[in-house]
């Protein structure tokens, strides 16, 4: 991972580039935006003259926007001046599905695309990118930023420090889910001014009506079915699939499935927990989410316990096998 930030940096120079764009997935979350904001900071210690947009399709989070405020910065939501670009950054986002319809754009335009990542890296989006920077172990994406800094040997700022901070407590559920790695980089933060506090009470906002709603419609929906003595579950929500199966593991599911379908587009999160991934071993983002999304001729992809998948048809037939391949799958692991 040594000479990340030189890759980088020789790419702008290469292009002798003045304007640089930094995407992130739809519905930005923090460890998206916190990551953007940051990496912005750093490219304008090498350039200060260097113009930097960030932008993300639709909106981006609630606490993304909560976050977005403390920092006194904004993400666009328009479709950026792509042709104005001189290169492209994709942040926290391994498909260009993600970036709903600027994601085939983007990959039509004959500009240098820079993808730092720590999701499983998708095929297509490799063949896409002039660089691609990747770490599975980095907690976030925020880690790895903060890894540039190091690597720059630059030292952040106060608010980059605290973005830094509330990307990785994030995405590791406030550490839960944070390595040896991880805990360093914090420390590292904290030393250089971060509040852990002030920054934990921005991530915690209550929940919003319509994401209570669609958690409990879930569950309301949901169909359980034992596979070879685990319980996979199904369900469909217009809307918050992921915090639905989130929410659906909380009950007691080990494998939850949550689908939403609009005019034969259909969305779907996974999510499973820890007990299921240590003893079957199916990675939900190679094994389920990516078999998915090709059946479904579009993407899927994500992490060993979380995943997505987009696509088209209808979400009947992608649960059926689902179902048919946890049951090859589990056939060989049943839960004693
Ligand atoms: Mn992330």
């Amino acid at each position: 991972m040594n000479g990340m930030l030189h890759e980088i940096t020789s790419i702008l120079e290469e292009k002798n580039a003045g304007t640089a764009l930094i995407l992130c997935h739809h519905n930005a979350d923090p460890d998206a935006v916190c990551s953007s904001y940051a990496l912005s900071k750093l490219l304008k210690q090498f350039k200060p003259t260097l113009k930097i947009e960030v932008a993300s399709p639709e909106s981006v989070s609630r606490v993304s926007k909560v976050i977005l405020e403390h920092l006194h910065a904004s993400v666009m939501n328009e479709r950026p001046d792509f042709e104005k670009a001189d290169v492209i950054f994709m942040l926290d986002t391994n498909t260009t599905q993600q970036l709903d319809e600027w994601g085939k754009q983007i990959s039509e335009l004959r500009l240098p695309i820079i993808v730092i990542d720590h999701h499983a890296p998708h095929p297509e989006t490799r063949k896409i990118a002039t660089l691609y920077i990747y770490r599975e172990d980095a907690s976030s994406t925020c880690e790895i930023i903060y890894d540039l800094f190091r690597e720059a040997e630059i030292r952040p700022s106060k608010d980059v420090a605290e973005a830094l901070f509330l990307g990785i407590a994030y995405d590791t559920k406030h550490f839960t889910l944070a390595g040896a790695s991880t805990f360093k980089a914090i420390a590292d933060l904290v030393d250089l001014g971060v509040d852990v506090q002030e920054m934990l009470q921005l991530l915690s906002i209550p929940m919003d009506i319509s994401e209570r709603i669609a958690r409990l419609k879930a569950c309301s929906r949901m169909k359980l079915m034992r596979i070879y003595g685990w319980l996979v579950v199904f369900s469909h929500v217009g809307s918050f699939q992921a915090s639905a199966a989130r929410a659906l593991i909380d009950v007691g599911a080990n494998l939850a499935i949550v689908g939403s379908e609009d005019k034969g587009e259909i969305s779907i999160s996974m999510r499973s927990d820890n007990e299921f991934y240590s003893k079957t071993g199916i990675h939900l983002g190679r094994d389920l989410a990516s078999r998915l999304g090709e059946l479904l001729h579009g993407m899927g992809g994500g992490h060993s316990t979380s995943a997505g998948v987009n696509g088209t048809g209808d979400l009947e037939s992608a649960f059926k096998y689902t179902a048919k391949i946890l049951r090859e799958k589990l056939k060989n692991c049943p839960r004693e």
